[in-house]
């Protein structure tokens, strides 16, 4: 039988690129719907009922919903260029820091981008912390997945290009080579245009930047009107 496979997603969310990447480097076609966020489809919110959220993978007409969840299937599913590591207990590390990043990074960053003030300059030092500790994961690496881009590096894929949106939108130079010579190192290998492993699907994935960074003023903007 052939398979189906369908992924609703939203072009700059970084959630949906982790599946996208995901399912590019496993070689997989399939058929990308374009969610508006603003107006959501009927299909999804059937699809996603608990969370109404993007992105979700339709494997053969079931609905697999969040991002880690959904690369934790597909990894499952088609076992060519295993995603997450053989060893029990490396495993079991990557989840962990991926799930690091989705609890504890990612809402320090949200502060970062939205805070003002003292309490920015309050997460601007948290998030740091945060990111040596991730960066002391990658010391002797080239990339989390060791030789490849595995699991932890799809996860953490959305603070490669986070470094680049607090330095073009929210205007503050807080990851440099300084800092974190290592994170650093290994953005420029994944954004290695004229690469042709795995980090040309990287590449692939990436939304435009321009148009990236002005969705990302929009929806600042917009949170930060709503916070007032
Ligand atoms: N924890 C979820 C987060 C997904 C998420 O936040 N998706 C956003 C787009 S980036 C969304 O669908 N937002 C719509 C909404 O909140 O109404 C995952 O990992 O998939």
């Amino acid at each position: 039988m052939a398979e189906e496979v369908k992924l609703f997603g939203m072009w700059a969310s970084s959630y949906n690129l982790r599946i996208e990447l995901a399912l590019k480097l496993k070689g997989m076609p399939y058929e990308y719907i374009e969610e508006d966020l603003s107006n959501k489809s009927n299909v999804l919110l059937q699809l996603n009922s608990v969370h109404e959220k993007i992105p979700v993978l339709v494997h053969n007409g079931k609905p697999i919903m969040e991002s880690l969840v959904i690369l934790e299937y597909i990894d499952e599913t088609w076992k060519n260029n295993p995603l997450l590591p053989q060893d029990p207990y490396e495993r079991a590390t990557a989840r962990f820091w991926a799930k690091f990043i989705d609890e504890k990074i990612q809402p320090t960053a949200r502060n970062v981008n939205l805070a003002e003030g003292k309490e920015q300059e309050e997460a601007v030092e948290e998030c740091c912390q945060q990111l040596k500790r991730l960066e002391n994961e990658l010391k002797g690496k080239s990339f989390f997945g060791s030789d490849t881009v595995g699991y932890l590096d799809i996860a953490a894929l959305v603070i490669a290009f986070w470094f680049e949106v607090v330095r073009e939108v929210v205007g503050l130079e807080l990851v440099t080579e300084e800092r974190f010579p290592i994170l650093c190192k290994w953005i420029g290998k994944l954004q290695n245009i004229d690469a042709v492993n795995e980090c040309a699907a990287v590449n692939e994935c990436r939304p435009p930047k321009e148009e990236h960074f002005n969705n990302i003023r929009t929806r600042f903007e917009a949170a930060k009107a709503d916070s007032k």
